[in-house]
């Protein structure tokens, strides 16, 4: 049998997976570890740029100037968290340009979440402790994925999340000490955002497509239901901290597995979010062209300017 150079690479590819190093733009990779790379990121990058719609709702509505200078730096985290990941994929030869185009034309997804509305402030609270807290668990991991771009981006984007679900948490608590109308807002937005960002970790393992191949990558380093149950046995204790109920009847301890036991989310609604069908997926994604119509001129005075310096 003959050793092609391919093979010599595709060799050395695994040999650094399996020392738990990280690839690098420069190095050989496979086809569809790239390719994997560069759908996993873009979904991510979406997601931070779309993330902005539904808290940016509540910026001009803000109760205090406190809370909107919190919102606004918040917010503003966010667009940073997408710049840093269209960074990474472009790395690997996706341009921004081509994935906002995927993006706009639905042909690329972002986090099912954010197509649920916003509809009082207690949802600005409810996002940053379940939102961010979700992404938090998800993304911790992440710091340590295999391509060294994504990694690095992922040690700085964890590190504001963290604070942006203390916020969250922080705003809760403040609202739960304040009235019983106040303590009923947050109830109903907790019981509207607990299921949706179960839902933030992709589908149960069994359905999940990409997960086996990813882990053997290790782009992924949980699955997708592990993320799911480190997450519920972190809120049970905050949410009784908080004193909120979490809307799941089968919610228990589990002595013997050392772990909270918790119903399913309803995986058609996830499935009908994804495909486009939810409850805010055209309103987000008009919103999100049109601010990209209206960037037009900035992005062609930039380019022009570029182009006179050289
Ligand atoms: N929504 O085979 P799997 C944030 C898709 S950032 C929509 O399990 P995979 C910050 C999936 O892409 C939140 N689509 O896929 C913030 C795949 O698509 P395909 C975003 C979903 O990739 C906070 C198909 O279903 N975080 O919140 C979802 O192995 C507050 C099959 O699924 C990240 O993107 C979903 N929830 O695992 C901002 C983290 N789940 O192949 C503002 C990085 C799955 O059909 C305010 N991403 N899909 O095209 C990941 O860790 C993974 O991509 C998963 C999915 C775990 C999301």
């Amino acid at each position: 049998m003959t050793v092609t150079h391919e093979d010599e690479l595709q060799e050395q590819f695994d040999a650094t997976i399996a020392r738990h190093d990280r690839i690098e733009p420069r190095d050989w990779m496979p086809e569809g570890y790239r390719k994997t790379l560069v759908r996993q990121i873009a979904q991510h990058a979406h997601s931070e740029i779309i993330g902005m719609q539904p808290e940016g709702n509540w910026i001009t509505r803000a109760p205090s100037l406190r809370r909107k200078a919190i919102l606004l730096a918040k917010v503003q985290d966010e667009a940073g968290h997408g710049l840093y990941l269209y960074s990474a994929t472009e790395t690997l030869g996706a341009s921004r340009r081509e994935l906002t185009d995927m993006l706009i034309s639905g042909k690329q997804k972002y986090s099912s979440i954010f197509n649920y509305p916003t509809l009082s402030y207690a949802d600005v609270g409810t996002i940053g402790w379940l939102v961010d807290g979700a992404a938090i668990c998800n993304q911790v991991p992440l710091c340590r994925t295999s391509y060294g771009p994504y990694g690095r981006a992922m040690i700085r984007i964890c590190k504001e999340e963290s604070f942006h679900q203390r916020q969250g948490f922080e705003l809760l608590m403040t609202m739960m000490r304040g009235t019983d109308e106040q303590r009923a807002m947050v109830q109903e937005s907790v019981d509207r955002f607990w299921w949706p960002a179960l839902m933030m970790f992709g589908p149960p393992d069994a359905d999940s497509p990409n997960t086996a191949q990813s882990m053997a990558w290790g782009i992924k380093r949980d699955t997708n239901d592990e993320l799911r149950q480190k997450f519920v046995d972190m809120s049970v204790p905050q949410a009784e901290v908080l004193g909120v109920t979490l809307p799941d009847p089968e919610l228990r301890w589990n002595d013997e597995r050392g772990h909270y036991d918790f119903g399913q989310p309803d995986w058609e609604e996830f499935a009908q979010v994804v495909r486009g069908a939810g409850p805010c997926n055209t309103q987000r994604i008009a919103h999100r062209k049109r601010a990209h119509d209206d960037g037009a001129w900035v992005r062609e005075a930039a380019t022009a300017f570029a182009a006179r310096e050289i």
